[in-house]
């Protein structure tokens, strides 16, 4: 069973977006040639859906602006501007998103006191999304991973899903996915390297 999981390739994280990523809406178009080439049984997406006070808006720490290190639950947090927040237009998916293909759709950062990068698990490990068991479930062989940002979401989300998913092979397809800072990218590679994800393009994955 091939997964292809899409992280939050959502407006809020493409121009004009409130957290937008340079270049993140030029994934849409890969995303749907993925969906397209009929190798994967199974199409889930990841939606970042935040509360409107949650703890990782810098607007939610008096004096502090976004980008900027701050705290949440007691450990170091990049304090983000406010973005896609429940039922807004920002937390939508990317509108040329082929969305009718999606057959689950995960939420994550529900919870104000913690941020949520991985579509598996808060940051601090303390509560699970469901989507391992998701996938457990549906006899998952090989995830392929791409979408927004890959420094944080894609990033973690495909270090969980290595750490969670014995006997799966995962893969990050580089060219399907965005980062917002080019060092924190080329960071993202090695890490998902030494943790033993095959870092693989779109064409890669349509090709076989
Ligand atoms: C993301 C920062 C804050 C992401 C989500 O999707 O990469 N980054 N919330
Ligand atoms: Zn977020």
């Amino acid at each position: 069973m091939k997964c292809l999981l899409l992280v939050d390739i959502q407006v809020g994280f493409c121009t004009g977006g409130h957290l937008a990523v340079p270049g993140g809406e030029e994934i849409v178009s890969v995303a749907n040639r993925l969906i397209a080439s009929g190798g994967y049984d199974l199409i889930v997406a990841s939606q970042d859906w935040h509360p409107a006070d949650h703890g990782s808006f810098a607007s939610q720490h008096p004096g502090a602006q976004p980008f900027e290190m701050g705290t949440l639950g007691g450990k170091p947090q990049m304090l983000w501007p406010d973005h896609c927040v429940q039922g807004t237009p920002d937390a939508e998916f990317h509108p040329d998103l082929n969305v009718s293909a999606i057959d689950h759709v995960q939420r994550k950062g529900l919870d104000r006191t913690v941020d949520s990068y991985s579509a598996f698990r808060d940051n601090d490990q303390a509560a699970l999304t469901g989507l391992s068991d998701y996938l457990s479930a549906k006899a998952v062989t090989t995830l392929d991973i791409c979408g927004l940002a890959t420094d944080y979401c894609v990033k973690a989300s495909a270090i969980d899903a290595r750490a969670m998913l014995d006997g799966v092979a995962i893969r990050f397809i580089s060219d399907a996915s965005r980062g917002i800072d080019p060092a924190g990218v080329a960071q993202a590679h090695r890490e998902m390297q030494a943790a033993g994800i095959e870092i693989v393009t779109a064409a890669d994955c349509i090709d076989n």
